[in-house]
């Protein structure tokens, strides 16, 4: 689709997806994948129909939660560790959760607090208390503005609701541009990407337009190994083929959206996922160095329905039992050279491989291992394994990235670990292992992949 320019273009005989020399992050986004996990908040008119999609018809007197706290949803994702939520401030029909002067087909219309809320400042607010940061969801998509049908006029009125929201409501950490419903279309990014570097220059830009994160290419919180950084590609929408090509490679780190539930609204019949479903996805995303977006879709009287509050706190209780004891594998020393010809990396103008003494502070028992790699001057890790100290390779991958988490098929006794890592210039910045006996293992088989029909 859009073919945008990268200030940080790289030399013109390089490879589009193999630059030799390595795109770098900006501060901003190496930080915002250190973060790791961020909370979706799924909520409008298709919370109160029954709808994962509305056409734009529904009467915004149905949005009418009863009982809405929007602390409540941000204390559920500081408790589980997210550092940032994303709100769908508007979604594809087109009803906007703050009281914009662009529209009538918004909370100003709904009986939700006499017609005088806004929603979009309650979660901000909520963000400002828990110390998380705000990501708003603005569909560029819009089945209810008759300005729709007419593109000039469209860009025009999306581009005033963005400037409403980069306003309004502070420092924003995210801004999701949902490719859905918009194979074909053209928006002016330009006139998008420029009033978000003038507003909101820190915000991750999701996708579309002058991304700066992109997503993974499916909605069900998976990445796969590897996970590129680096890429000219990636998938518009979970329901067309469409792909967004950049003119040159961008550093662009993939978020891995998943719902707790089935659907991405609230539905009366759909419960969340199971706990080792959850852990699960939480390993193929965040523990393959990708970010993962975890929507908990408030209910009709706008909670967190309490089922899904109780599954999110075993997931927290889960990943603090598996993770929150790490004891540090420190760096002895380091060797430099040249790899085997037989296990030559699979990287053009690159042939270096680098091994290092991993040394924990006493013999330790383990059963995961998770590597940070140095990424400061760019993603270089094409390849790595683990050894225990008589060369037995207990974990062997890919990339490693901002975060790399191996589970080991069973528990070891050791007191050092051997690292190999291949790519130029490849280091790792950080090692630790983790104890997880006895915890709940993840499991995804018998999970269904979200699905890839348009919802009717
Ligand atoms: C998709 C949308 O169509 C879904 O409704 C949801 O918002 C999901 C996160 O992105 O493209």
């Amino acid at each position: 689709m859009s073919d945008d320019v990268h200030p940080e273009s790289p030399p013109r005989s390089v490879p589009p997806s193999r630059p030799m020399e390595p795109l770098r992050p900006t501060p901003e986004q190496l930080a915002w994948q250190r973060e790791g996990l961020g909370v979706f908040f799924h909520v409008g008119v298709n919370t109160f129909a029954g709808l994962e999609w509305s056409d734009g018809t529904l009467s915004p007197g149905i949005f009418d939660p009863s009982d809405l706290d929007a602390d409540e949803w941000v204390r559920t994702a500081h408790d589980l560790g997210a550092a940032y939520v994303v709100l769908t401030a508007k979604h594809h029909d087109g009803f906007c959760l703050w009281p914009t002067a662009t529209t009538d087909y918004s909370v100003r219309a709904s009986p939700w607090r006499q017609g005088r809320g806004d929603l979009v400042a309650e979660v901000a607010a909520a963000c400002e208390r828990w110390g998380l940061g705000l990501g708003l969801y603005l569909s560029p998509w819009d089945r209810h503005a008759p300005e729709y049908a007419d593109p000039a006029r469209y860009d025009a009125f999306y581009l005033e609701q963005l400037r409403e929201l980069c306003t309004g409501y502070g420092p924003l950490h995210e801004l999701w541009f949902d490719g859905a419903g918009s194979a074909g279309r053209e928006y002016d990014w330009d006139a998008i990407g420029d009033l978000v570097d003038e507003l909101q220059p820190g915000a991750m830009v999701f996708n579309m337009g002058r991304a700066t994160i992109r997503w993974v290419g499916n909605e069900d919180g998976l990445a796969s190994d590897p996970v590129e950084y680096v890429t000219s590609s990636a998938d518009l929408n979970n329901y067309d083929d469409d792909v967004i090509e950049t003119a040159a490679p961008r550093y662009l780190p993939p978020e891995c959206d998943v719902s707790l539930r089935g659907g991405w609204f609230w539905q009366e019949h759909e419960q969340p996922k199971s706990l080792p479903h959850l852990l699960a996805i939480h390993d193929r995303s965040i523990g393959l160095g990708a970010n993962l977006l975890l929507n908990i879709p408030p209910d009709r009287r706008g909670r967190i329905d309490p089922a899904d509050a109780s599954r999110v706190s075993e997931l927290a209780a889960a990943l603090r039992a598996r993770f929150g004891s790490p004891i540090p594998a420190r760096r002895e020393s380091v060797g430099t050279g040249e790899a085997p010809s037989d296990d030559a990396p699979d990287l053009p103008g690159s042939s270096s491989s680098a091994s290092a003494v991993l040394r924990l502070p006493g013999p330790t028992t383990f059963d995961h291992v998770e590597l940070r790699e140095h990424l400061e001057d760019g993603q270089r890790i094409r390849r790595h394994r683990v050894l225990d100290a008589r060369g037995r390779e207990l974990a062997a991958g890919g990339t490693v990235g901002v975060r790399r988490i191996h589970r080991l098929p069973a528990p070891v006794f050791a007191d050092e670990l051997v690292l190999e890592v291949q790519g130029e210039g490849a280091s790792i910045a950080a090692a630790c292992v983790h104890d997880a006996r006895g915890t709940v293992v993840p499991d995804l088989s018998g999970a269904r992949s979200a699905p890839t029909a348009a919802p009717d």
